[in-house]
Order: C-alpha cells, then structure tokens, then sequence
C-alpha cells in the first residue's frame, strides 16, 4: 500500500548500496507494483482487476474472438486510467540509473500501461514483454499487418466511452463495495456469468463476488447436484458486452477486420523480438550480471517470472522490492535482499548513491 513503507534495515541497505555502486550490469524485472503509487490497479490480489473474477474472459484470444467487445471495454478502461496516471518516482528513478549505468542496465517490464516510456526511460534500454496499451493492430496480423503505434484516442469508439457506460452503470454499484475494475466490464462479467449459469445467477448489482468463473460453462455433462440448474452449452452463450462488432475499432487498412490491442494474452508468445532480446540478456556467451531488481510483480507469470533465476545463474545478486514479502521467490540467505514497501518510495532510496536526490531527475517529462 503506498505511503506505507515500514522502515528498512540499515545494514541491508548499506550492503546494497554497496553492490550497486560496483555493478557495471544491471537487470530489473518490472511488474504491475511499480505502478501501483500512479493509482494503477494491479492483476492479482485483494485490490487487483481480476479479484474475483475469470481472466480467461479478458486476457486470451479465445474470450477476444468469444467477446471481442467485453474484452474492448475492459482495455479501453485500462486505457483511460493509464492516461489519467502519471509516472511516479520509482519510474523516474529507474530512468535515472539507466542514463547514469548506460546499455548494460536493461529493464524488462511486464506492464503495458506506458508509464516508463512517459518517465524517459531510454527506449533501447526498455523492454516492454507483455505489449502497450497504446499499439493496436490488425486481427489478421498475418494477411494484412496493420499496426498503429502510439494511439491515444480516448475513446478510441464512442461504444468504448468509459466515462459515458461507467455512470451508467455506477448506480448499479454498491458504492461500499466498489471494486477496482470497470463497473461497465463487470456489468459485462455479470451479464455472461448469468447467461452462462441460467437461473442460478441472481441479476443484482454487479459486484466482483458475483463473479462466478466462465468456467461454470464447461461443466456442462458433468454431476450435477439434483435440482441444481444446469449451466448452458459455450454454443449458447452470446456476447455480453452488448457491442456489436461495428462499435469496435475497424482496420483501415484492410476494412474488413477489427482492430485489437497490442497486448500479450495467455497462451500467447511474446513478440519475437522482444522475447530473443530478454532471453540474449541470460545467454552463455553474456557477460555476468551483477544486480537484478525484481520490483512490484508476483512473479506468477512465465516467462517472466523465470528471469531472476536466469540472473542468478550469471552470477546476480538479486534485491525484491515489493509490498508483499512473500512475493519474493527463491531466496538465498546473505546473498539477496527483500525491500518490503512502496517502491515509488523505495526506489529512488536506494539507487540514490547512483542517481542522486530527485532534484537532479525529477523534471524528466511526462
Ligand atoms: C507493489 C505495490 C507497490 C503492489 N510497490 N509492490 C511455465 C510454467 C507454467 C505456466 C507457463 C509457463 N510458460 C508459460 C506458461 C503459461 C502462461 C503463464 O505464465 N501462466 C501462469 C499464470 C501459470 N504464460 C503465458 O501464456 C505467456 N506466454 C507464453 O509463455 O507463451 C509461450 C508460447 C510460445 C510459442 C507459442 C505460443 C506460446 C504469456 C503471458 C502473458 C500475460 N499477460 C498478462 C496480460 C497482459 C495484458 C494486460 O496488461 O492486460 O500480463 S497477464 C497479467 O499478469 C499481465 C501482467 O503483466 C502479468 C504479471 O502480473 P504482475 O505484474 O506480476 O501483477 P500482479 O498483480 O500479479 O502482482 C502485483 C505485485 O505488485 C504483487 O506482488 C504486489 O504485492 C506488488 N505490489 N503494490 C511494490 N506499491
């Protein structure tokens, strides 16, 4: 929780003032946490988007070709937040020690929502593995290979006004109750989850508890309890999102597909490019790593959450900086370091003796 940050214990932090001062190579390993302080909801968790509810409906090609308009508005949401976010110190401090590092100090973010690059982290030195918010391209990326970088339209369809469905849907809302996501995703949540369990599901106000996962659906055939309702064939389940394609945005290229965002959902491969450079940085032939920071993620997600490891094995010492101790994977007594709290508090503490206060990096622009 930001401005929470429990006071750190000074030989722990002496000693790894010392190692980053020495380390000529440098590695971070970046995760929704670091945004955390922008006001940016995190995945997983008791606040996170998917608290309660089936990511496999948002976060994969199968809920996008089920639904491509609920999984629209669930990233046309995550597009307006991130627009309306500002870096925070722990995205200028990491621009900072690259600057000051140089080449060798190569970050590797999981994050989509394009805070880093709005800190001035240098593009070379900046990989963004799971995609951004702000690419979108063609659904037939093969046959017409539409992309348009660096889109900021909000809305970016006037069906994908935020704003306008959100007051829509807060009345329906337990204002005590409200959760992190969209309210007009999780009416959309809601009205799949009662499509999909038939008369079980109780249409009340759509709170992340009502949630029940999609994967409900695939129980069709199994035991069901007696009397129990039967949930209904995937066959019979129809877009929720109440969004036609035509409300989606179009290819201008090709005009015969819709666009979809730039993201890298499960079961996806990260881009080719973006994957070799991230595995380059671990190959053999490499020169040793010294530091890698592991900041603000559950290291849940792979491949991504193999990256300390790959570290280690070149001879890196690794510091986690995160609110949950427990986050922290694979520990070696002596050899690494578990910053609890805020890193938009911590960061720029303890890569001070290379960065300097924030007088020097503060103006960076956004
Ligand atoms: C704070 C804080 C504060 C809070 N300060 N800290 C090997 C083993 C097992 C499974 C797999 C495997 N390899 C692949 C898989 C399958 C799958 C996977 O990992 N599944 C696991 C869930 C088990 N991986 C994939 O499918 C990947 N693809 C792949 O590997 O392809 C192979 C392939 C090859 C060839 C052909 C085809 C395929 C793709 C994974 C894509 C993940 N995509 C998402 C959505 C991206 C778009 C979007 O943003 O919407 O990425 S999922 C989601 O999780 C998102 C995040 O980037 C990612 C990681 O989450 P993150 O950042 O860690 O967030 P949280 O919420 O989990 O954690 C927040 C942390 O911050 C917590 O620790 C808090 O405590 C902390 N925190 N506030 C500091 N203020």
């Amino acid at each position: 929780m930001p401005g929470t940050t429990p006071a750190l214990n000074p030989t722990e932090v002496a000693d790894f003032h010392n190692v980053l001062q020495q380390s000529k190579r440098i590695i971070s390993v970046l995760g929704a946490g670091i945004s955390a302080s922008s006001g940016l909801a995190t995945f997983r968790g008791t606040n996170g988007l998917w608290n309660g509810q089936d990511v496999m409906q948002v976060a994969t090609p199968a809920g996008f070709r089920h639904d491509p308009g609920l999984v629209w508005q669930f990233y046309a949401y995550r597009r307006h937040e991130a627009l309306k976010a500002k870096p925070n110190p722990a995205h200028y401090a990491l621009a900072e020690l690259s600057r000051r590092v140089g080449p060798s100090c190569v970050t590797l973010t999981q994050n989509v929502d394009n805070l880093s690059p709005r800190a001035g982290h240098p593009e070379g030195q900046l990989k963004q593995l799971h995609g951004n918010l702000f690419t979108l391209h063609c659904v037939d990326i093969v046959g017409c290979g539409y992309v348009d970088e660096g889109n900021f339209k909000d809305p970016l369809t006037p069906a994908l006004d935020t704003t306008r469905a959100e007051a829509a849907a807060i009345g329906r809302v337990d204002p005590d109750h409200k959760p992190k996501a969209s309210p007009m995703l999780l009416a959309g949540l809601a009205r799949k989850n009662a499509q999909i369990l038939g008369e079980k599901f109780e249409d009340k106000s759509p709170q992340a508890d009502d949630l029940a996962p999609l994967k409900a659906a695939v129980a069709v055939g199994d035991e069901q309890e007696p009397g129990a309702a039967r949930p209904r064939p995937m066959s019979d389940i129809r877009m929720s999102s109440g969004l036609s394609k035509e409300d989606l945005p179009q290819c201008p290229k090709c005009k015969a597909n819709i666009l979809r965002p730039s993201v890298v959902w499960f079961g996806e491969a990260l881009a080719e490019s973006t994957a070799e450079d991230a595995e380059a940085l671990f190959a053999d032939d490499a020169e040793p790593i010294d530091l890698c920071l592991v900041v603000g993620t559950s290291s849940k997600v792979w491949p991504t959450a193999g990256y300390a490891e790959k570290a280690r094995k070149k001879g890196a010492r690794i510091a986690t900086i995160n609110i949950e101790a427990g986050d922290a994977k694979g520990l070696r007594p002596g050899m690494d370091w578990v910053f609890v709290g805020d890193a938009a508090e911590l960061l720029p503490e303890l890569l001070k003796p290379v960065i300097g206060g924030p007088e020097g990096w503060k103006n960076a622009t956004s």
